[in-house]
């Protein structure tokens, strides 16, 4: 269960985020500001409190908070993420888990990780290598989860931008797997709810207490998780999927 995420305001600078998905367009700052209070309320709905940071016109993908903190239920990981322009936003970040947690480890050069990479399962961390995450990152990461009793492996990934791009794990042995990880041999003990290639974006989900939250626009998707017996919100993220954003990375969730 969780009680509490954390989220940032994007800023107007948000407009010039680092994207690989050039052809969807620039993201529309008015409708991104409102996607996320919508995106706000939807975890609040599911019973979080929410820590609502003011934007950071600095770091244009600050948003994307999940990427630069790991947050376990023993310790708080600082990432150092690879993208050059996006390493600044970790000592923000710190700044607000400190308060919060006793135990906080940092990722140091030249281990590059972020964290849509790493995704939980129970005391289990996959951590996908990525352009983003590298080995030295994953090493760094995997001793400090060690030191709290936690475990970690690696992922090669091939296609996807963060290894949460293309999975999602919504507990009792049930995953959201699309494209490369469909077949995949290291998720091969877990129950699969495939989504369909044309909707890989939904893959991107987030399993917050008794709901799970899905982008809206994926019906199929929408309804392969409802069948599987979840409640599901849909929250328009387009905005930030214009950044290759999801829902995932607009908060850290603990
Ligand atoms: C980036 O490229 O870093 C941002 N525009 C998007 C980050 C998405 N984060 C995630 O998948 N965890």
């Amino acid at each position: 269960m969780f009680s509490k995420a954390i989220v940032r305001i994007p800023g107007k600078s948000l407009i010039n985020g680092l994207t690989d998905s050039e052809y969807l367009g620039v993201p529309d700052y008015s409708k991104a500001i409102i996607q996320h209070q919508v995106y706000i309320e939807a975890l609040k709905s599911c019973g979080l409190q929410v820590n609502v940071l003011e934007p950071c016109e600095e770091y244009p993908d600050s948003t994307f908070v999940e990427d630069v903190a790991l947050i376990t239920p023993k310790c708080a990981i600082i990432t150092r993420p690879g993208a050059q322009s996006r390493r600044g936003e970790v000592e923000q970040i710190e700044s607000v888990l400190k308060s919060e947690f006793n135990n906080i480890e940092r990722i140091k050069a030249p281990g590059t990780i972020e964290a849509g990479d790493i995704m939980m399962v129970g005391s289990h961390y996959y951590i996908g290598l990525s352009d983003r995450t590298n080995t030295q990152g994953a090493e760094q990461i995997i001793t400090i989860l060690n030191k709290y009793g936690y475990t970690g492996s690696t992922v090669d990934l091939n296609d996807v931008l963060h290894l949460k791009t293309g999975l999602s794990y919504l507990e009792n042995n049930i995953l959201v797997v699309c494209g490369e990880f469909k077949n995949n041999l290291v998720f091969s003990s877990y129950e699969h709810v495939e989504i369909p290639d044309k909707e890989s974006y939904a893959a991107n989900c987030i399993r917050v207490n008794d709901f799970v939250i899905v982008p809206l626009g994926y019906p199929l998707s929408k309804d392969k998780i409802s069948n599987f017996g979840y409640k599901v919100i849909e929250v328009d993220v387009s905005e930030f999927k214009k950044l290759d954003g999801g829902l995932s990375c607009l908060s850290l969730r603990y």
